[in-house]
Formats: structure tokens, sequence, C-alpha cells
């Protein structure tokens, strides 16, 4: 199975609520509830793309600088008043952002 490196994007709709004015994401545990307690990167909102989705390059996010397994991605919305919407939970995404080690042993031979 593939897993997600830096160049990933998360895919969502945001709410219709006309006052959204960022986004929260959050790396959790694969397969658990997400917690408003578990730290979170914050996004402004951009206009969605052609497509009616907003996307976010998950590599952008400070939190997701170690990922390395399975996670569940948190995503809310944030209005102009400070005030937390509901989660949208993605399950269960198999990230890669640990680059391999560096190469031993080598020489230039015959
Ligand atoms: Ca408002
Ligand atoms: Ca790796």
């Amino acid at each position: 199975m593939s897993q997600f490196g830096p160049n990933a994007r998360i895919k969502f709709k945001q709410p219709p609520d006309a006052d959204i004015v960022a986004n929260r994401v959050r790396f959790h545990a694969a397969n658990t509830q997400p917690d408003l307690a578990t730290p979170f990167d914050e996004v402004p909102v951009t206009p969605p793309d052609a497509d009616g989705f907003t996307y976010i390059t998950v590599g952008t996010l400070p939190k997701a600088a170690a990922l390395d397994g399975a996670y569940d991605v948190a995503i809310t919305a944030v209005d102009d008043a400070g005030q937390e919407g509901p989660f949208l939970d993605i399950d269960n995404v198999d990230f890669d952002f640990v680059p391999p080690g560096a190469p031993t042993d080598g020489t230039v031979v015959e």
C-alpha cells in the first residue's frame, strides 16, 4: 500500500457558513476519536479550487513534520468570533515523512 509524503494534500469542503476564517488540522492515532486537546496547525481560509474543494498540502503543516505511520486527520473550521466547530475526521491515513538514511560503505572500483 502506498504511503503519503509531504506533497500529499488534504481535500475537504468547507461548511456553508460565510464567516469561516481558518481551519485547524490535528493528526491523531489511527481510528481513535478526535480531541480538541490535541495540538493543531491553523491554516487561514483560502478560496476553494474550481472543484469546490479546499486543499491543504500536508508538508506545509509543522505538526506533520515527523509523521510516520497511520493517523487520522481531524479538521475543523473556526469562525470570526474564534469559535471552533465539530470535526471532520478522515480515518486511517498512512503517512511517511521520514526520509531514508544515507547509503553506506561507498567506494569507487574498476
Ligand atoms: Ca461570525
Ligand atoms: Ca520513510
